[in-house]
């Protein structure tokens, strides 16, 4: 049997040929591999194409591992920053492009995110920060993705609804994490000097929610998941529950808004200072500036439980919305 191979194959093949980086390369593999047609005259091919993927990223771990160079980091940004994580091809570049004003590449094919890209997704007054990171699978994590997990404010666990392996790359995640001292959990807690573990405040994310088909995954990924993790499920291309899912992230932050004013004027509802749920006048002062926390007497409060200008001290358990006017 012929193999019959579409123009844009060779086209990628040529590519390929001309690409000079293996991690170029790599991609472009995958792309072949997508585009060829899988019958009996392509059994060889495919064999070929899936050795050569397989012994281009060995080559590219022990590199790694020699060099150390290919770091990336993320400069924190914004009120939180939410990091993207999941299996290849499940739509995570999709959801950042959704969600924010960043480009990334996008594309049917698995292993396209090289290195992380970072938007601003706005929600109310606020700038939250999302991290599209390249994705996980049994043979392949990037080293330097575990850094930028155990920065973030909040982990996405991004899972293919349509996807026949839905639980087994979602397993394989959780395994890849744990080999890096990272457990994903339904909250944080400080990291353990003992054991240097990681438990990472996360949500799962179904996407690609379109069809009977992903309702049903949903229902499995709900059973298995659903007692350990927040189950939320959107389309990111068809543009579903993406406004719910703002409001989800921001309300799982824990986070705060305060805004301040000067004695005599409005307050400024624009730029709210961002806090920890739980926190206190003084550490509001604190975010402000430390010299000005040292010099703090009381506030004047404005908002949810208190009257219009009541005074408070220092140890004074702020709430989302209080309008602050600081006395020293
Ligand atoms: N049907 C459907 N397809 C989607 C949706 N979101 C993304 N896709 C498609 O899924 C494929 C992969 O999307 P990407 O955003 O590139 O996936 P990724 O997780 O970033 O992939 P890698 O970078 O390779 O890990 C593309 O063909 C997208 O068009 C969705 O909500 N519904
Ligand atoms: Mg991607």
């Amino acid at each position: 049997m012929p193999a019959n191979l579409p123009p844009q194959y060779y086209e990628a093949e040529r590519r390929y040929r001309e690409a000079k980086e293996p991690q170029d390369k790599l991609k472009i593999l995958h792309e072949m591999f997508a585009i060829m047609p899988k019958h009996k005259g392509t059994d060889k091919l495919q064999a070929d194409l899936k050795f050569r993927i397989s012994k281009l990223k060995k080559e590219i771990q022990q590199k790694k591992k020699a060099s150390r160079r290919d770091q990336y980091f993320v400069e924190k940004e914004g009120a939180a920053c939410v990091v993207l994580i999941g299996a290849p091809n499940v739509g995570k570049s999709q959801i950042l492009s959704s969600l924010t004003n960043a480009t990334p590449e996008v594309a049917p094919y698995p292993y396209t995110t090289l290195k992380p890209l970072c938007g601003m997704m706005p929600f109310e007054n606020v700038q939250i920060q999302l991290v599209d990171t390249p994705p996980i699978s049994s043979d392949f994590m990037e080293p330097w993705l575990a850094g930028i997990i155990r920065q973030a404010d909040l982990v996405l666990l991004v899972v293919d609804l349509l996807s026949e392996s839905m639980l087994e790359e979602t397993e394989t995640v959780f395994k890849r994490l744990e080999q890096s001292k990272i457990q994903l959990e339904i909250e944080e807690r400080e990291v353990n000097p003992l054991d240097g573990i990681a438990h990472k405040k996360t949500m799962i994310l179904g996407n690609k929610n379109e069809s009977e088909d992903s309702e049903e995954n949903l229902t499995v990924l709900k059973d298995l998941y659903g007692q350990r993790f927040p189950i939320f499920s959107i389309s990111a291309k068809g543009k579903k529950n993406l406004e719910e899912l703002k409001k989800k992230i921001f309300d799982s932050l824990g986070i705060l808004r305060v805004y301040t004013k000067v004695p005599g004027k409005k307050a400024d509802f624009e730029d709210p200072v961002i806090l920890k749920i739980g926190s206190t006048l003084l550490d509001a002062a604190r975010a402000i500036h430390k010299d000005f926390a040292y010099n703090l007497k009381y506030a004047r409060l404005w908002g949810n439980g208190v009257y219009d200008g009541q005074m408070v001290q220092k140890d004074f358990v702020l709430k989302d919305g209080h309008v602050v006017e600081f006395h020293i």
